[in-house]
This record gives structure tokens, C-alpha cells and sequence, in this order.
């Protein structure tokens, strides 16, 4: 991505409408791991590609899997859809992390849905339960603003974050599913999970939720004026809070569960947007 971010999203945009057919799409939607099998939610997608073949992803090669595109039509929106995200955990930089976000933006999305899988810091939620953002704590000291400003015709990089993840689109989702639970979502780099005593201490900060991944691409999409709305899967309960440790496959299988239900969800917001 060495020609700069933004141009790099612009070029990745430009394969994106050539490959779909599509001048512009209206939401994007990144669903996180666990979040893959509601895709089947949205619909049949019009196209599917590999991340890789629109340029400015890694490589599968090089580092896991840069995920698959979709492109399908819900309630006559032009919906995109990324499955999978690429984390700093896995070495990329941060650049690389919002790509996808840029490339959302570069294609007309106004509106961007993004999912994680989360752990539980708010003893009040339960494994299997999706809580809308309201708002984050970024810990991984990491800015996808930081480098370069900007180039000419994008806002300035001193961003501000108030109403991050938009209390309006929080009010759409409640309407579908008025039981929503909200709380804030503390990011850390990983790829380790937290000791009881980090827990402990981002339960003081405030958070209710904790999860590697998400806050940097909610600051890239405000940055670009996209409405962002946040949705964490709780997998498991954060360390030291429950009986017993973190244990990743536990973590797969909660999502697992949860993914139709997370799923309708998704599909029953963009439908009302
Ligand atoms: I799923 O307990 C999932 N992702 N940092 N801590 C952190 N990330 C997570 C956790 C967790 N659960």
C-alpha cells in the first residue's frame, strides 16, 4: 500500500465495480469470526470474490486469509459485504486492518455494520447474547489517522468521535429487537486474552465488552462520514469472571450457536435503513 491508503482504496473500489456490475453500493457489512454464518441471512449474494483479487489486501499466502466479498441486494440496497477482517494481531498494520473500510467508503457506502465476537466484562451479559456498541475504549495505541495527513479532498485526520457509533442506527436496531443490551467495547492489540486483572481493571475503565479488533475501523469509517453501527457477539465471559479460563474453541462454538439469530438481525437493521 506503499502509492498511500486512500488511493489504494479508490483503485480497490474501482475492480470492486467493474467485478460486480455495481457504480456504488449503499451499506457495508463486516461481519467478524463467529458472525460468518449469518451471511446466509442476507440473502443470496449477486457476486462473490476473494478480498485479494481487489487489490490492496495481504496476499492468502502470506498471513491466514484476507476473507471474501460479497455483493448482494437487501430491501433494494446494494449491500457489501466483507466476510472475515484482518486484525494488528496478525502483524498487519493498521492501514492494512481498515482497508476494507476504505474501500467501502470509496464505493458509496454511507452506512457501515460492524460485527466482532467479544468477551463479557458486564457481568450482566450472557454467552450467545449480541449487545450493540455505544461507544469505545482503543487500547491498542494504534490510530489509522496517524502517518501521512489525508490527501487533498478528504477531511482533516483530527477526527472527532462523539456519537462514534451512531445512537441513531443503536435506535434502529432496538426496534428490531428491543431487548438489545448496549455497552462500551474496550479494543486490545491480542492476540493473548486478558489477565483477571486486566479484566478487572477495564471493568473500572468502563467497559462492558473486550475484543480485539472493531475500533480502528469504526475511527476510519467516521473519519470518511460513514454512520457506523457496532454490533458484539459476547463468545465467552472475560477472564477471571467466570468458573473457568478462556478457551478458544468455546469461544467458535458460541458463535456458532448464535450465528442465525445474529444473523436475522443484521439482515431485519439494514432492511430498516
Ligand atoms: I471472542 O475475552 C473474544 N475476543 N481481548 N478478550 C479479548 N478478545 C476476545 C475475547 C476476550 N473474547
Amino acid at each position: 500500500m506503499s502509492n498511500g491508503p486512500y488511493l489504494a482504496a479508490r483503485a480497490s473500489a474501482e475492480v470492486l465495480a467493474e467485478r460486480t456490475g455495481k457504480a456504488r453500493h449503499d451499506v457495508a457489512v463486516v461481519l467478524g469470526s463467529g458472525w460468518a454464518p449469518a451471511v446466509e441471512a442476507l440473502g443470496r449474494p449477486s457476486h462473490t470474490m476473494a478480498a485479494g483479487e481487489l487489490g490492496g489486501f495481504p496476499a492468502p499466502t502470506v498471513a491466514g486469509h484476507p476473507g471474501t466479498v460479497l455483493s448482494a441486494e437487501v430491501a433494494g440496497l446494494a449491500v457489501l459485504v466483507f466476510l472475515g477482517r484482518l486484525h494488528l494481531y496478525e502483524g498487519h498494520h493498521v492501514e492494512t486492518v481498515v482497508h476494507a473500510v476504505r474501500v467501502s467508503a470509496e464505493a458509496g457506502c454511507r452506512t457501515i455494520v460492524l460485527t466482532n465476537a467479544a468477551g463479557g466484562v458486564n457481568p450482566s451479559y450472557a454467552v450467545g447474547q449480541p449487545v450493540l456498541i455505544a461507544d469505545h475504549l482503543n487500547l491498542t495505541g494504534a490510530s489509522p489517522l496517524a502517518g501521512l495527513p489525508p490527501p487533498d479532498g478528504y477531511a482533516a485526520r483530527f477526527v472527532d468521535l462523539t456519537d462514534l457509533y451512531s445512537s441513531r442506527l443503536r435506535a434502529v436496531a432496538r426496534t428490531v429487537d428491543p431487548s438489545l443490551a448496549e455497552g462500551t467495547y474496550a479494543a486490545l492489540r491480542g492476540p493473548h486474552y486478558e489477565t483477571p486483572s486486566e479484566v478487572a481493571m477495564l471493568a473500572g475503565l468502563g467497559a462492558d465488552l473486550v475484543g480485539m479488533s472493531t475500533a480502528l475501523e469504526a475511527i476510519a469509517a467516521r473519519h470518511l462520514g460513514m454512520e457506523v453501527l457496532g454490533i458484539s457477539l459476547v463468545t465467552n465471559v472475560a477472564a477471571g469472571l467466570g468458573h473457568e479460563g478462556v478457551a478458544h474453541e468455546d469461544v467458535i462454538k458460541a458463535g456458532t450457536a448464535a450465528a442465525a439469530s445474529v444473523g436475522a438481525l443484521v439482515a431485519n437493521v439494514v432492511s430498516q435503513l
